[in-house]
């Protein structure tokens, strides 16, 4: 049995797990990683694609943001369509001249990877039989398998980056935690393409055979969504259908047609909406989609995984730099204070897009009214672009 220490244990090394050991780093706080996946498929497993403009500066202040400088894509707006029309929302009018990054979470993932081990840091990849517990005492402990050897990780302090189906938020005592959810009739069906996106800026579709995305990773592979039952399975699914539908949602009867090409990946992701209280339990603290989940109509899973590392980070720094706990003891209501607002506008961006079974004509013209209120008034659609490019960090 190998035994180990660190001051702070982290479970997961998705953008959590990874930019908060970057952060803690740079403050002289050691940190190791154990995760359950390998690092190639880390590297690779597509996910998120924008990054918030607060996220971009932090990878920048932070010296991470170099190749995302150089291949991230700056987008200064969104369009809207609905009801045969296309309206764009200028950021930089309507958000003081802040832009969204186009950029691959599996690309943060690397290079974040690259900067932990560069920097001599410590991931544990493929740990198997992740147990974490002793959160009331002072010396909470991660137990896992690796190279066929079980070990102990001792830890001041224990980071649950492990995502939604992790272990951390599992081992905490029944009763100790509040959990709020809301499930949606509907999952996103979404491909990766191997053809040039046909439109600079993501188009969100609104249309009555159901909601669809265009989105992008590079000026040669596209990232595409259409809405899809729940329990839709893939195989009913050829390529020819997802192209069809995408035409139809995206531009039917515009002229303007969508570039189709080879299809590399494709998968279905249920959508819901889920907040975990608080995100402590004694010395374990819970952060990303270990806590939270937003369905991704409003783009935000990754931004608000960072934007918790970020406070339990400077919670951490304040600890060991002055032995005071108070920032460590606010973090779960300082995160929450955000985690509450981008629920709050995932929720409303995924309902004024999508079609839902029990909707009613009136809800249909409804949707429309509001489409045509955020795209037409400066104040809505000043609203819709604060939330998008991402609201300020606003902690002490
Ligand atoms: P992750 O990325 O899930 O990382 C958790 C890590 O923990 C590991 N793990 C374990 N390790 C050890 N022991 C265990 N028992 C473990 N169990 C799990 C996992 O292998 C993994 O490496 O969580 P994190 O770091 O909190 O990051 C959250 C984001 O990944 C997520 O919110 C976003 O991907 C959501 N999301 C989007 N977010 C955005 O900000 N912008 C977007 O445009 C956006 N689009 C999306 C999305 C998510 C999507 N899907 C597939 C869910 C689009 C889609 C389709
Ligand atoms: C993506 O590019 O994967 C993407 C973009 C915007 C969203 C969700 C996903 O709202």
């Amino acid at each position: 049995m190998g035994k180990m220490r660190t001051q702070v244990g982290i479970v997961g090394a998705g953008p959590a797990g990874l930019f908060l050991a970057h952060l803690l780093h740079l403050t002289g706080i050691e940190a190791v990683i154990v995760e359950a996946k390998s690092r190639r498929y880390v590297e690779e497993r597509i996910r998120a694609g924008v990054l918030e403009q607060g996220v971009r500066d932090l990878l920048v202040e932070t010296g991470i943001g170099e190749r995302m400088k150089l291949e991230g894509l700056l987008h200064h707006g969104i369009n809207l369509r609905f009801g045969g029309e296309k309206r764009r929302i200028d950021f930089s009018d309507l958000a003081d001249g802040q832009a969204v990054t186009v950029y691959s979470q599996h690309e943060v993932v690397k290079d974040l990877v690259a900067a932990r081990i560069g920097a001599g840091g410590t991931i544990i990849f493929e740990a198997e039989d992740v147990r974490a517990d002793g959160f009331e005492g002072q010396h909470p402990v991660i137990r896992f398998t690796a190279g066929g050897e079980r070990h102990e990780l001792f830890c001041d302090y224990i980071a649950g980056c492990d995502g939604s189906h992790g272990i951390c938020r599992s081992s905490i005592p029944e009763g100790a935690l509040t959990s709020f959810e809301r499930v949606y009739p509907f999952a996103w069906l979404g491909i990766l393409a191997r053809a040039a996106p046909a439109s600079e800026e993501l188009i969100y579709a609104q249309h009555e055979r159901g909601f669809a995305l265009l989105s992008m990773r590079s000026p040669t592979i596209s990232r595409l969504y259409v809405q899809v039952d729940p329990h839709e399975d893939l195989a009913n699914w050829p390529d020819d259908r997802i192209w069809e539908e995408l035409q139809i949602r995206l531009g039917g009867g515009t002229g303007w047609q969508l570039t189709e090409g080879p299809v590399l990946q494709k998968g279905i992701t249920a959508m819901r909406s889920f907040v975990t209280e608080p995100m402590q339990y004694g010395r374990l603290f819970l952060a990303g989609d270990a806590a939270h989940i937003v369905p991704p109509t409003g783009a935000k899973g990754m931004n608000l995984a960072i934007a918790d590392v970020r406070v339990l980070a400077r919670a951490l720094q304040s600890f060991y730099e002055t032995g005071r706990t108070d920032r460590l003891e606010a973090y779960s209501a300082t995160c929450l204070r955000r985690i509450w607002k981008v629920q709050r506008f995932s929720w409303w961006m995924t309902s004024m897009l999508h079609h839902f079974p029990e909707h009613t004509p009136f809800d249909h013209r409804r949707q429309l009214a509001e489409l045509d209120y955020v795209t037409s008034s400066r104040v809505g659609g000043a609203t819709l672009a604060e939330n998008y490019v991402g609201l300020p960090f606003d902690d002490p």
